[in-house]
């Protein structure tokens, strides 16, 4: 298929990639200039990329971003054609997600929200699952471009919906980390090792894939970034406005969302998410530490 792929971060690099690889004609646009992907052609505008491209896939960081690709001056709103699909990876808000796709239509261009999961390495090897929205027929048409950057897909409903899953796993994935930092720092602080505790978890119903994922980090304090803290704290604040917009209240994740800052201003915001944890240590006054094996 002829696919113009716009946003080649780490997420949308290696997806652009493997679109090559599965032989689509692919054609990339990045806002800063100078990253390639080997086999696809390289545009200087969304608007010249996504012409006369049967898909449009984008992966950036936010909503204004998606916003200014599409609607911004040399977007892609300029070169709209009929038959035409646009599918966004990017973590934005569902309800903008749904202006976009309204905006669109009365072109006759369909719009599907494709968030996933799997980090930068599902990323690399074709393995990221996507939790779709967007009506059936258009998904199983973009079958062979998901077949090629993921296993598997979950269809969540209409358009908008996959990014209100996708919210909706990263607000657990980011209370059930926050519930292991502070048992780890309450642990240390009462003088338990901190291995045997995980070892203890993993043997119980409390195990997650989060603490097993985690774990092995947290315990040699490498808070390098898998998922960073910036991307994370982003996720957060559109999962409390997305709650705000629909009238629920999130304690929890409210309470998590201070902690990010205070993480923030604390200058990790380029640390994966886990560094949340030193935070906790520094007003418990400990460190969580592995005694020698
Ligand atoms: P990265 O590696 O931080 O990459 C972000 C990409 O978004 C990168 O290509 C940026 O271009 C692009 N970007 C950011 N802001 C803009 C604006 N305003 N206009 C155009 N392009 C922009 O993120 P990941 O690849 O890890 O993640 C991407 C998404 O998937 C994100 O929503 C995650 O939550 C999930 P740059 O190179 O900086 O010019």
């Amino acid at each position: 298929m002829r696919v113009a792929f716009l946003g080649l971060g780490i997420m949308g690099h290696a997806m652009a990639t493997n679109l090559v690889n599965a032989g689509h004609e692919v054609t990339v646009w990045n806002r800063t200039p100078g990253k390639l992907v080997e086999g696809a052609g390289m545009a200087p505008t969304p608007a010249a990329a996504a012409r006369g491209a049967e898909v449009v896939w984008l992966c950036v960081s936010d909503t204004a971003a998606v916003e200014k690709i599409l609607f911004g001056p040399e977007g892609v709103e300029q070169s709209l054609a009929d038959g035409m699909i646009i599918a966004d990876s990017s973590t934005i808000s569902p309800s903008a997600t749904v202006k976009f796709a309204e905006r669109v239509r009365t072109r006759g261009v369909a719009y599907v929200d494709a968030p996933m999961t799997g980090s930068k390495i599902g990323a690399g090897n074709g393995t990221l699952i996507f939790m779709v929205g967007g009506d059936e027929a258009t998904i199983d048409h973009l079958n062979p471009l998901f077949a090629a950057m993921g296993k598997k897909i979950f269809r969540m409903g209409e358009t908008g919906k996959g990014q209100a899953t996708k919210l909706s796993m990263n607000l657990q994935i980011a209370l059930i980390y926050e519930g292991f930092a502070e048992a780890l720092t309450l642990a240390t602080k009462l003088g338990v090792d901190s291995r045997q505790l995980v070892s203890l978890i993993e043997a119980t119903m409390v195990r997650s894939g989060v603490v097993e994922y985690k774990a092995p980090f947290v315990l040699q304090r490498d808070f390098t970034p898998n998922f960073p803290l910036r991307l994370m704290h982003k996720d957060i604040l559109l999962t409390l406005e997305a709650a705000k917009e629909a009238r629920v209240k999130l304690p929890a994740l409210e309470t998590v969302e201070e902690i990010y800052e205070m993480a923030t201003e604390d200058g990790h915001r380029d640390l994966d998410y886990a560094a949340t944890l030193t935070l906790l240590e520094k007003w418990a006054g400990v460190q969580v530490k592995v005694e020698a094996a």
